[in-house]
């Protein structure tokens, strides 16, 4: 069951979500409606809070456990008496969210003894309260007496035969509480200590005070909580307010149903037609539509993958993601064959700039060996040194109009994509919103471009290995060159020659010197081979990592700004849908 507060929370959400999206008369119809609701059914919309009132001594707690069919507050013979207030709720099977709603008024009330009665013919809607007493000696209990005479819905004077004409209780409590909003019902209790034949002028002496109090035409009750006579009809005439309420409580939702119905459209929500199927069904419930909640047909939940890697694919092309993941790939190639190429050419190497230096990218802020590793191009060696963070802007230049458009476009489609077919004013709302988180994009991917750690910034296991062997082979190559050299300057100066050892085995003559020079150089020449080989293969990967880890970083860029703030529009939609479906049902 929905209720008149679940509705009036939904208003607020609906003011809250579509607030945005709503012109001024909308908003000031929600506003006006608020109000309205408000103003009519006071605190509790379904309930209605009974509280009694009265005197010490005149029998409102026994008044209390007659209503309520049962000993729930205690009866006082000698004072001092009910020092809190005690509620009974009336029992409620058919419907436990009333009782909850009940539940959450006694605590805004703050009454919090509370007891589940169930009395003949009583009205589930009906709260009692049993007050304090009103003339209490005890100041706290006359100012919980007098709070809760603020806030209930009935307000029951329960006086006894002997104190009803008492002038501090018709001037200071009676009088005083006789403009308020809720009804007053006033009660003689004790009535079987009056005499039958006194019992009508007691009745008219009483409602003629009532009427100088400020109360005129008060209907005047006559209650024995003893003998039970009067009870009944004190509860029926409670029940009364109760209905009255509900009522009111009636006619509200067919205004919330309303407006519900005017705003709506307005925020691209609709009810959308019963589906065929349940035409069967309709039959069976004597062909009344059954209520169909709003929906804003055609927008996602969440924002679709589509969306999301369209953008980032427009992001990366404008961060040039393909150029740089190439350089690190080229980089690493680079290095690896500065470290392992063959020594007699490799130096040729350094006369090129590192192709990742060139973009002005950072490598790793500071290697593990304490020295910054950045590839700092032409200011790279001054740089380098010590250096801890990586501050310099890449040179992709995000700012630059070309890339700005295709980050725009690429916002654009995104809004596109999530927005789906949804009818105004989403997706113009969308776009909307991811414009102006675009403006933020090329910034936030500056940031995370240049805070990326890129793969394979720093050293290979095996280039140590490879340079030392390489090394070694040119040694070895150069020794057997110089062992020929010292032979030959031997034959030049005439002295004879020492025999030259041969390799054995080969099946031709080849001197040992000879077969140094050639293993050197060849060994070099594999070696180089090998390694470029090593280094091409595992700067494909280094690729790959670089521009997965790359487009990892533009999608949090794109997470952070614009997919938050598309997500968020989703979700108010969604907020929408729920607070209107809410205030519609039946
Ligand atoms: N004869 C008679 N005595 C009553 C009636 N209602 C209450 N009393 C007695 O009045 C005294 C005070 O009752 P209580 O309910 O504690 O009054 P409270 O101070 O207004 O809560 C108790 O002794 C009750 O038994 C009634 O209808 N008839
Ligand atoms: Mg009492």
């Amino acid at each position: 069951m929905t209720t008149i507060s679940d509705r009036l929370r939904a208003l607020e959400d609906l003011r809250t979500a579509g607030g945005p999206l709503l012109d001024d008369a909308a908003t000031g119809e929600l506003t006006a409606l608020d109000a309205r609701v408000r103003e009519r059914v006071g605190l509790s919309a379904e309930h209605t809070v009974v509280g009694l009132f009265g005197a010490t001594g005149s029998g409102k707690s026994t008044l209390f456990n007659a209503l309520a069919g049962e000993e729930v507050s205690r009866v006082a013979v000698r004072r001092p008496t009910t020092a809190q207030p005690v509620a009974a709720i009336v029992e409620n099977r058919t419907s436990p969210e009333l009782e909850d709603e009940a539940h959450r008024l006694l605590d805004w009330l703050e009454v919090s003894e509370r007891h589940i009665v169930s009395p003949d013919g009583a009205d589930p809607r009906v709260i009692l309260v049993d007050m304090p007493d009103f003339d209490s000696v005890q100041a706290a209990n006359r100012a919980v007496a007098e709070r809760l005479a603020d806030l209930v819905d009935v307000v029951v004077w329960v006086s006894d035969p002997e104190k009803y004409a008492d002038r501090v209780m018709h001037q200071e409590f009676i009088a005083r509480f006789a403009s308020h909003r809720a009804v007053t019902l006033s009660v003689i209790n004790q009535i079987d200590r009056v005499r039958d034949r006194d019992r009508d002028a007691v009745v008219q002496s009483f409602a003629e005070l009532l009427a100088a109090d400020g109360l005129p035409g008060a209907e005047v009750l006559a209650t024995s909580a003893r003998t039970g006579e009067g009870v009944r009809e004190l509860l029926q005439a409670a029940s009364r307010v109760a209905k009255q309420k509900e009522a009111i409580a009636q006619r509200l939702t067919a205004d919330f149903q309303a407006t519900a119905a005017r705003v709506g459209p307005m925020l691209g929500a609709s009810q959308p037609e019963a589906p065929k199927r349940s035409a069967l069904r309709s039959a069976v419930t004597g062909g009344r539509t059954k209520h169909q909640d709003f929906r804003v047909p055609g927008l996602p939940d969440t924002v679709p993958t589509e969306a999301h890697d369209g953008l980032v694919d427009a992001c990366s092309r404008a961060a040039q993601v393909d150029a740089i993941a190439r350089a690190v790939g080229d980089s690493y190639i680079h290095r690896a064959s500065r470290s392992t190429g063959w020594p007699g050419t490799r130096w040729l190497r350094s006369f090129r700039p590192d192709p990742l230096a060139r973009m002005r990218l950072g490598f790793a802020p500071a290697s593990r060996h304490g020295r910054a590793v950045t590839a700092g191009g032409a200011d790279g060696s001054a740089a380098g040194e010590g250096q801890p963070e990586f501050v310099s802007r890449s040179s992709l230049s995000l700012d630059a109009p070309g890339s700005r458009a295709v980050i725009t476009r690429g916002a654009d489609r995104f809004a596109e994509v999530t927005a789906g077919d949804a009818p105004a004013p989403w997706p113009a709302r969308l776009r909307d919103v991811v414009d102006a988180e675009a403006e933020h994009l090329p910034d936030g991917l500056d940031y995370v471009l240049t805070h990326t750690q890129l793969p394979g910034t720093g050293r290979s296991w095996w280039w140590l290995p490879l340079n030392i062997i390489q090394w070694l082979a040119l040694l070895v190559a150069l020794a057997g060159l110089g062992w020929l050299l010292g032979l030959s300057a031997l034959g030049f100066f005439g002295i004879p020659q020492p025999e030259l050892p041969m390799v054995q085995g080969l099946g031709f003559p080849l001197p040992v010197p000879t077969a140094m020079i050639i293993l050197g150089l060849g060994l070099g020449i594999v070696l180089a081979v090998l390694s470029t080989l090593l280094a091409r293969v595992r700067a494909g990967s280094l690729r790959s990592a670089a521009r997965r880890r790359l487009r990892t970083s533009i999608a949090s860029a794109i997470d952070d700004t614009v997919a938050d703030a598309a997500q968020e529009e989703l979700d108010r939609a969604r907020s929408v849908e729920g607070a209107l479906s809410t205030l519609a049902r039946a």
